[in-house]
């Protein structure tokens, strides 16, 4: 499957990335508290056959495995994530020393392995205790724990980590958990509109806050942004119109989050759409949230089409996938690699950004070992390689993408979908633990070592 031969540069930061609950295991070890993940999960009939992540793939014990696989790989980063109740069990105070040696212990592995630590501070998993006492991200305190939290992470990892991811994907754990899709993310209520818009902002808040924590701890030593997986609009045809309505579309469609994450406002859109259920908020909040960041992380799976539109008031339309379109595993897995130029492209015409990553990317697959124990994911090598030539145009039009995770280092707890879905680029044996290279993981090692995608390989 080889395909146009794209080199990319010099210090392009390859990486593999992964999240503390989908992983880690060890749920009631050592001191850690409990998450809305593990509340959520244990919830008789909330996922696919009852997962949970107690065990996942056992991380937390097996990380030196882990980082060995990185090794071969040829990896350059590796992006994981901190379990706040590890580190806080209530989720402010006290410190969980064991859970901060778990990390210690990671990262010095990383280093050892020539692997750059980069970490994320919340990817979902809140710790129960603020759920129950603030309804989480309903209040202000969330924000403000979220702040020391972050201070803590900073003073004690900071010497060790090169770069910071604030949160992961505010839509998945607001939106989806709040109410738009409860079944499938936790912490799994109903509450109104306005009260989701309030949480909101409160993350967002708690973002900025979190930028400032990580500053104050860690000086310019580190690099600090955010994951984010904005709407990523590609528009239909490659015209002006077209393109200047996907990056309206962008702007539009993040009028709650990275919008004012990088202009420090609302997007007036937004504000109008919600009227009376707009989020209450102060102008000191919104210096906040508009702390300045040294790069934007975007996790990038499946295009939103967009299409100039004229007939309508905000001038674009939105061009949903229908039944007929190619998708990989998941029900909202639609395939379009232009993904990978378009994204990095609108946002950086759209903000100043010094530097973007892709934080995330890849698929599930029916992956099953065949009679040799090996694994030919063939659909999987096919997404890689053809985001990685879309990645290339937009380097190569000046773009300032510097990075790429692939999701996910190995199969994990896939939240709602248990262990029925397969993200990785290797093989879990959750019998054994045991981890095998899928052919996905020797394309990926290919592209590292000759740092291209395309092209014949070496004889
Ligand atoms: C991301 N959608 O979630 C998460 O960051 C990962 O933890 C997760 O394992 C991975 O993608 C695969 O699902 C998403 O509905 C959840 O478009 C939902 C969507 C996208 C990403």
């Amino acid at each position: 499957m080889s395909n146009l031969y794209c080199p990319y540069p010099k210090d392009f930061l390859w990486g593999a990335a992964t999240a503390a609950y989908q992983v880690e295991g060890a749920a009631r070890e050592d001191g850690r508290g409990p998450s809305v993940w593990d509340t959520f999960s244990h919830r008789p009939g909330a996922t696919a056959m009852d997962h949970n992540g107690d065990v996942a793939t056992d991380h937390y014990h097996r990380y030196k495995e882990d980082v060995a696989l990185m090794k071969a790989l040829g990896l350059k980063a590796y992006r994981f994530s901190v379990s706040w109740s590890r580190v806080l069990p209530e989720g402010t105070g006290k410190v969980n020393e064991a859970g901060i040696d778990f990390y210690k212990r990671l990262t010095d592995e990383l280093w050892a392995a020539g692997i750059e630590p980069w970490l994320t501070l919340f990817h979902w998993d809140l710790p129960q205790a603020l759920e129950d006492r603030y309804g989480g991200w309903e209040g202000k305190e969330c924000s403000e724990a979220f702040g020391e939290y972050a201070s803590i992470i900073g003073e004690r990892l900071g010497d060790r980590v090169r770069g910071f991811f604030t949160t992961n994907e505010f839509v998945c754990f607001l939106d989806k958990g709040y109410g738009l899709d409860p079944e499938l993310f936790a912490p799994g209520k109903y509450v109104s509109q306005r009260v989701i818009n309030q949480a909101r902002h409160h993350a967002i808040y708690g973002h900025g806050l979190a930028v400032q924590a990580l500053r104050a701890a860690c000086g310019t030593k580190v690099r600090i942004g955010i994951a984010e997986n904005l709407p990523g609009c590609v528009p239909v045809r490659e015209t002006t119109e077209d393109i200047a309505a996907a990056r309206e579309a962008m702007r539009e469609m993040s009028g709650m989050y990275l919008t004012p994450i990088m202009e420090g406002a609302y997007h007036p859109a937004y504000l109008e759409q919600q009227g009376a259920n707009a989020p209450v908020f102060t102008d000191e909040e919104m210096r906040v949230i508009n702390s300045p960041l040294d790069f934007v992380g975007l996790n990038l799976y499946a295009p939103t089409y967009i299409r100039h539109a004229p007939e309508t008031a905000r001038g674009w339309a939105h061009l949903p996938c229908d039944e007929s379109y190619p998708r990989l595993t998941m029900p909202w897995l639609f395939l379009g690699p232009s993904i990978l130029y378009w994204a990095p492209r609108l946002v950086a015409e759209t903000w100043k950004v010094p530097a973007i990553y892709v934080t995330e990317s890849g698929c599930a697959n029916g992956d099953r070992p065949d009679s040799a124990n090996e694994i030919w994911d063939t659909a999987r090598v096919m997404y890689l390689q053809q985001h990685l030539i879309a990645g290339h145009r937009a380097i190569s039009e000046g773009y300032p993408l510097k990075g790429y995770f692939v999701w996910s280092l190995t199969d994990n707890f896939e939240w709602a979908f248990g262990y029925t879905r397969r993200f990785g680029i290797h093989y879990v044996n959750y019998e054994t633990q045991e981890r095998t290279p899928k052919l996905s993981a020797k394309f990926y090692g290919d592209v590292i070592r000759r740092n291209a995608v395309g092209g014949p390989l070496p004889a």
